[in-house]
């Protein structure tokens, strides 16, 4: 009987014990992982706001170039531009038909455009060589509208 009440008594401690254990170490974990994961967040934020202004400096040293197309040339008939590198291309129609410019290699093209107007097209060539650019309308490149664009490694 004496032996009874003192497993009884030691379980309750053990009990009570236990209880008291769980409470006091429970919360203590999750206010410290809240404060880790609150803190660097606005760094990273800061860090992607400058490498995007970076970017949009890059994109701004797009290479000008201009081209006259009229009755039968191109003015330039040869351009040199780098592989990778943006292009802007100003053509101009200073003749009095209807006028385009195209490169077939390069995948690009104005529209065809009339007498007196321009356009601005934006490209980056994707590989290196020498390639003809022309113009599409009627018999145009075989009466001579036909130049060399040089892409450059
Ligand atoms: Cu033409």
């Amino acid at each position: 009987m004496k032996n009874n009440i003192a497993i009884v008594v030691v379980l309750v401690v053990l009990a009570a014990g236990g209880i008291w254990y769980v409470n006091k170490s429970a919360p203590l974990p999750s206010p410290v992982e809240e404060a880790s994961q609150v803190s660097p967040s606005p760094e990273a934020s800061t860090t992607a706001v400058m490498e995007k202004s970076n970017t949009t400096a890059t994109d701004s040293t797009a290479k000008e170039v201009t081209v006259e197309g009229l009755e039968f040339k191109f003015v330039a008939d040869t351009l040199t531009v780098k592989k990778g590198e943006k292009v802007k291309l100003t053509f101009k129609n200073t003749g009095k038909m209807p006028h385009d410019w195209v490169v077939d290699e390069l995948g690009i093209r104005t529209k065809v455009i009339s007498s007196g107007t321009t356009e601005v097209i934006e490209f980056t060539p994707d590989k290196a060589g020498v390639f003809e650019y022309y113009c599409s309308v009627g018999k145009h490149r075989e009466n001579g509208m036909v130049g060399k664009i040089t892409v450059t490694e």
